[in-house]
């Protein structure tokens, strides 16, 4: 299955050049960022001509795919200064968290706000997972073994929201068909993704819901969580995650925003109904997709920042006129 957009024999060229590799993904990394990294680490792993180390920035990391093979072989600062960087599922290159000026990298994403800033870019925006773009560049290239089949099926059906997005079609299933073939086992991945929450996600979810706006005649949802509701609740920023999708879920609503106050500032989570959410994230200088997308107001600070920076955000949605075009 050569796909012509994807660029097999330049990836080959380049890892070969290397003696080392460095496997990359973006900040407060997801299970596509991971499981397409530790996917990539796998494939490598047994191999004794080339040295192999996987590193994120972020030093909480989502505790749930502790299942993933080498999930605890992720590290949090680079040893290598001399390898190849292949950085999976991220943007733009600071989101990586590393200075990586001078540092050949294959870029593997299927980000549609990719800056294409890798040496080689391989980046499909209709692919579902950047684990789909992954299995279909490798799968010409190495055997894929179980390890690397279970992480990128994680990172398909994470990123997919277990085969629910508008991405989905009917390769996405030839795809985790294949990997379920090739050792992913559908039952435990679920399992893990879905059943075995911490408490606390619940207790930081309570408020968030709590904190429940409605705008634009009912079609704009608002959640927010302050940096004391975080603390009191013990959530880390990984519990988080999916806390938008439940404003998304209300039949009134096309655009969801979730408003979180961290460490680095007000971090806006966006979801979209049949429109194009990625235009408000880039307005402020941040990316993602057409459905999800995000950005981060830095160094926002004061007691009415949180409330500040919805403001803000909810202003650009009317700017841009999105639900005009409903
Ligand atoms: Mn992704």
């Amino acid at each position: 299955m050569i796909n012509e957009e994807l660029p097999y024999e330049a990836v080959m060229k380049k890892i070969d050049e290397y003696k080392a590799i460095t496997i990359l993904s973006h900040l407060n990394p997801d299970a596509d960022a991971l499981g397409t990294a530790l996917g990539i680490f796998a494939l490598f792993e047994k191999n004794k001509d080339k040295k192999v180390e996987i590193v994120n920035a972020s030093t909480a990391l989502p505790i749930h795919l502790d299942f993933l093979p080498n999930f605890k072989k992720i590290k949090h600062k680079m040893d290598y200064s001399d390898s190849l960087v292949i950085s999976c599922d991220c943007g733009s290159i600071d989101r990586l968290g590393f200075h990586l000026e001078s540092r050949e990298i294959i870029n593997i994403d299927h980000h549609q706000s990719n800056t294409n800033y890798g040496t080689i870019n391989a980046i499909l925006p209709q692919y579902a997972s950047s684990s789909q773009v992954a299995f279909e560049l490798f799968q010409e290239l190495y055997t894929i073994n179980a390890a690397t089949a279970t992480c990128f099926y994680t990172a398909l059906l994470s990123d997919t929201r277990y085969f629910t997005t508008s991405s989905v079609n009917a390769k996405v299933f030839s795809v985790a068909q294949k990997l379920v073939s090739l050792g992913a086992k559908p039952d435990i991945i679920s399992c893990n993704l879905t059943q075995r929450r911490p408490l606390s996600s619940f207790r930081i979810l309570e408020k968030a819901l709590a904190s429940l706006t409605l705008t634009q005649e009912a079609q704009v949802a608002t959640l927010m969580v302050s940096k004391e509701e975080i603390a009191a609740t013990g959530a880390t920023v990984p519990d988080m995650e999916g806390i938008v999708d439940y404003a998304k879920s209300l039949s009134t609503v096309n655009i969801a925003l979730f408003a979180m106050e961290v460490k680095e500032g007000i971090r806006i989570s966006l979801r979209g109904k049949n429109l194009d959410i990625s235009k408000v994230a880039m307005a402020f200088g941040g990316g993602g997709h057409k459905v999800a997308a995000g950005f981060t107001f830095e160094n926002e600070v004061g007691k009415n920042a949180l409330q500040e920076c919805v403001n803000k955000v909810l202003e650009k949605i009317r700017e841009l006129g999105l639900l005009d075009e409903k």
